[in-house]
């Protein structure tokens, strides 16, 4: 299809679909899916997408596991809502990758079958309350400080969803922290728990953003450079994982718990913090499938698909019920 959006190429210049392309990204325009695009920004537009969706939706376990074991009615209505609420962003994401031409069930396929990654940070345990209010804290934190940049992603259907995505996500992360707040006005006990949970969660939450710019941990095939050539992303990964470490500082003090890392120090000449270096190597095997909590994440997802097997079916069976009944004649297969 032909790109026409106030977006014209040079006088004499012969319109190719990739000269469209390329100059509607250059002029900040969304690439919609009926729009010619390069087989690899497709390619990368389904793995950047699908990975997310996949994300949101294994992401619900880690809190999930909590929902029956809630301190009380309102805790538990709160974390009820956010769970559902990650159901919710998966399904907006399957549905923006469906509109590059995949199928949803092949994607669920594909992660099961271990084909496709979903977040590092969803391979931790949980291991007490305080984790619902840290994975709030830090773990949305650390998303809504990644996802922020990609509403104005060049994907028109991927920069939409994550509109929606990101004001839902800013709102659990203040739920996080005022469970937070409300342990630490608690007793010894509370606090030690919270204390413990973050420290468990911070270095993960760094891994989120990715592999290193540079360096030897650097992702030999990192997909950044091309990414931000296309408008995909808008920083890169160390960039967007200082800013999520400058803004998460002061929250911390204000809490009264200590990020357990000892370079931490406020660098008055750089105007951010300077901090200590991830564990690059449980990065890698937590992504190669070897995470504290890999094996039971994909059992447990694999199992309700499963289980689910006979509901999507009888959907299927109603859907072709009911388009038949109310389609006039002609129309009826
Ligand atoms: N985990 O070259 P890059 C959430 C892989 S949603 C696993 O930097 P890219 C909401 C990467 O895929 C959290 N794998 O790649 C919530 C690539 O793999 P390949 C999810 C990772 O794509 C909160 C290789 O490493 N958010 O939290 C990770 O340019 C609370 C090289 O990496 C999104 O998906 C990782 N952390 O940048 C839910 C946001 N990082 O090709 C429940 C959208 C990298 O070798 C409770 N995605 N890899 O197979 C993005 O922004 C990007 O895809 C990045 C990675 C930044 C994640």
């Amino acid at each position: 299809m032909s790109v026409d959006r106030g977006v014209k190429c040079a006088p004499g210049e012969q319109e190719t679909p990739e000269s469209g392309f390329e100059r509607l990204v250059a002029a900040e325009q969304r690439v919609e899916p009926r729009d010619a695009m390069p087989d690899a920004y497709r390619a990368t537009m389904v793995r950047q997408i699908a990975q997310h969706a996949h994300s949101e939706i294994i992401g619900m376990q880690p809190e999930g596991n909590w929902i029956s074991r809630s301190p009380s009615l309102r805790r538990k209505a709160i974390l009820l809502a956010k769970v559902q609420d990650e159901a919710g962003h998966g399904l907006y994401l399957y549905s923006a990758a469906e509109t590059l031409g995949v199928d949803r069930d092949d994607l669920t396929r594909r992660l099961v079958e271990g084909r496709q990654k979903y977040s590092s940070i969803f391979n931790y345990p949980s291991l007490s309350y305080a984790d619902v209010g840290v994975i709030g804290w830090l773990v949305d934190g650390a998303a809504i400080c990644n996802q922020v940049p990609l509403c104005r992603s060049s994907y028109g259907p991927y920069a939409r969803a994550m509109v929606r995505i990101c004001k839902e996500e800013s709102f659990h992360q203040r739920q996080g922290y005022e469970l937070l707040l409300t342990m630490m006005r608690g007793s010894d006990a509370q606090r030690e728990m919270v204390q413990d949970a973050t420290n468990r969660w911070w270095w993960p939450s760094l891994m989120m953003f990715g592999p290193p710019d540079t360096g030897d941990a650097a992702s030999p095939h990192g997909h950044t450079e091309q990414s931000m050539r296309w408008r995909i992303k808008r920083h890169t990964n160390d960039e967007l994982r200082q800013r999520f470490v400058d803004m998460t500082v002061p929250q911390a003090d204000a809490l009264g718990v200590t990020l357990p890392d000892a370079e931490l120090a406020w660098n008055a000449e750089r105007g951010s913090y300077d901090f200590g270096t991830p564990d690059w190597d449980e990065f890698k095997a937590v992504i190669s499938g070897h995470g504290p909590c890999n094996a039971e994440r994909i059992a447990h997802r694999r199992a309700a698909l499963d289980d689910g097997a006979w509901v999507r079916e009888a959907a299927a069976a109603h859907a072709a019920k009911v388009n038949t009944h109310t389609l006039p004649l002609s129309m009826s297969r």
